[in-house]
């Protein structure tokens, strides 16, 4: 085995979005394409020589092949080891306490999360700094600025594959490399947060639940904790096996694509729990019987319910949310005396509050929860944490929901995505908005006065980076709200989201459906930004 350099001419679309770099599979394909990106990233990491790495992604197509690549590569760069997960699977939010516990320099995962996946779907990757979290934006920006110039790469020539489904540790040259299994440390840690032996003494009282692990990567870690651990009987994790195309389903957990447990939960025969969660492990979806709670909502009852769970006994410090996330969280931190923020769209920017110590728990209305015991979202602590504040409670989803809002109010909520749209026109769209925002405020439209309109932006409090063009928000005088923002995780034209939100403070019209709540909002998000003339949609892909 011998270091070997390739020459190659930049690629010029390595631009992280916002969680990784994530393209079709065959754009990952392309000769050198991959590679680039790795070398890139190792490029702009000062001191990675002789660091140790942890290694995994989400097991969907062609994830094995690619983790082969890397370490070939690490092996050239001096890395000095690598912790991978056996069989190349780690769970995003695994792979983040995993950087934590061993104290390695960062981590690669592989995973274009929620997208579907398969030789036609989508690949991904994304590197994790030290402390577990998402790269800030500084090192994405690196990482872009030094794919854009490069014209080679290190590899190690002739290298055998790996087997990475044997456990154990081995050399690759200098570098050591050791597969670990990917479940056990995650479960220690659950363990160490809930109180485990409430939820199995709920469990053995007749309390049913299922989880659907959508043939994705929490399959093992659910099987291990809710079937194994917490005794719940087999078969309660469905979809459990990981499959490299999610067995040609899309796994996003929401009520459009969680389809199995959806119909199940909004029969007669609904259990008393359902939960799901996406192709990477860090979203999360929250069902009772017959009722569905919002990603916001549930932020803000983790949040007043925090010191149920005995790894927060001594509740929260502080509280943050992405600026489309609903203000449910912002009452109950208020009601608290908690400071809470408001961060742009994406877990990085979350990091620096963690680190430092200003917050306990985060979250964002695109179903993901998280706090600081590791710095991504995480899917399967949101299920366990709702399965802790259940059992101490005593009481049914739908009537600690209830008793939420009968306290603070409910936040009506809704997100209308159109996927796929053409990138000119989504960007016409939002140029539009844009340039009207100056005289929109004191305008009234169909009986609503707007209060404030602009775009959000965010300094940073710990480090003070800036961080512009964040989605356009519409604020109106009776606290209701309409922000338009372009994803940034797309792999194929552009995605518009509409977030809707309405604050109710009467009991009495708490029990509306959200879309007839929102109604006229989404009428006059329609009329203001003309989605349908500028879109050519008469309606949206997902409803969430
Ligand atoms: C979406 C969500 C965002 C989330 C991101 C990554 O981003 O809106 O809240 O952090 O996905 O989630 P965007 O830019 O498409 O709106 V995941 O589960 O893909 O790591
Ligand atoms: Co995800």
């Amino acid at each position: 085995m011998i270091v070997q350099t390739h020459q190659i001419t930049p690629f010029d679309d390595q631009k992280p979005g916002t969680s990784g770099l994530r393209k079709r599979v065959r754009h990952f394909q392309q000769p050198h394409y991959l590679q680039s990106f790795v070398q890139a990233m190792f490029d702009s990491l000062e001191g990675l020589a002789g660091q140790t790495l942890v290694i995994g992604g989400d097991g969907r197509y062609w994830n094995c092949e690619a983790i082969q690549t890397i370490l070939a590569m690490a092996a050239a760069n001096g890395v000095g080891r690598v912790l991978v997960g056996q069989g190349g699977i780690l769970s995003t939010p695994a792979a983040s306490a995993l950087i934590r516990h061993h104290q390695a320099f960062g981590g690669i995962i592989l995973s274009a999360s929620h997208n579907p996946g398969g030789p036609d779907g989508d690949f991904g990757i994304k590197y994790n700094a030290s402390n577990g979290g998402p790269a800030p934006e500084k090192l994405t920006n690196a990482i872009f600025a030094r794919a854009c110039e490069l014209t080679e790469y290190r590899i190690m020539s002739d290298m055998q594959p790996v087997d990475l489904n044997l456990l154990g540790q081995f050399q690759l040259g200098a570098m050591s490399v050791e597969i670990i299994d990917p479940v056990s440390h995650y479960v220690e840690l659950m363990a160490r947060l809930f109180d485990f032996d409430a939820i199995r003494d709920m469990l053995l009282g007749g309390f049913r639940m299922q989880f659907d692990a959508m043939h994705a990567v929490t399959g093992p870690y659910a099987k291990a904790i809710i079937e194994g651990v917490l005794g719940a009987p087999e078969g309660t994790v469905i979809n459990a096996v990981p499959l490299e195309d999610f067995g040609g389903g899309h796994p996003d957990p929401n009520l459009t694509y969680a389809k199995e447990l959806t119909a199940l939960q909004f029969s007669p025969d609904a259990l008393d729990f359902g939960a799901a969660s996406d192709g990477d492990g860090d979203r999360n979806m929250i069902l009772g019987n017959n009722f569905f709670v919002t990603p916001s909502d549930s932020l803000a009852v983790i949040l007043d319910n925090i010191h149920l769970a005995p790894g927060y006994a001594k509740g929260a410090v502080g509280a943050a949310r992405s600026m489309p996330t609903s203000a449910a969280m912002d009452r109950v931190a208020q009601f608290k005396g908690l400071p809470a923020y408001e961060t742009p769209t994406g877990w990085k920017f979350f990091g620096n509050l963690l680190d430092a110590d200003r917050i306990t728990l985060c979250g964002e209305e695109s179903f993901g929860t998280g706090s600081n015991h590791v710095r991504e979202k995480d899917g399967l602590w949101a299920v366990l944490f709702w399965l802790n504040i259940l059992a101490a409670r005593r009481q049914s989803v739908q009537e600690v929901l209830e008793d939420h809002w009968s306290r603070y109010g409910r936040t009506y909520y809704s997100r209308h995505d159109y996927e796929e749209v053409d990138s000119k026109s989504a960007n016409r769209l939002m140029e539009g908005l844009r340039m009207r925002l100056p005289v929109l405020a004191g305008q009234k439209i169909a009986g609503q006065v707007i209060d404030l309109a602009d775009e959000f932006g965010y300094t940073d409090p710990i480090d003070n980076s800036r961080t512009d063009k964040q989605g356009v928000r519409i604020l109106f005088k009776d606290g209701s709200r309409i922000v338009f923002r372009l994803s940034g995780t797309g792999s194929q034209g552009a995605t518009l989201r509409v977030y809707l939100e309405r604050y109710e403070p009467d009991p009495e019209r708490h029990g509306l459906d959200a879309q007839e709540a929102l109604a006229d909002l989404i009428r006059i998000a329609d009329q203001m930004a003309e989605i349908r003339q500028g879109l050519g949609r008469e309606t949206p892909t997902v409803i969430t």
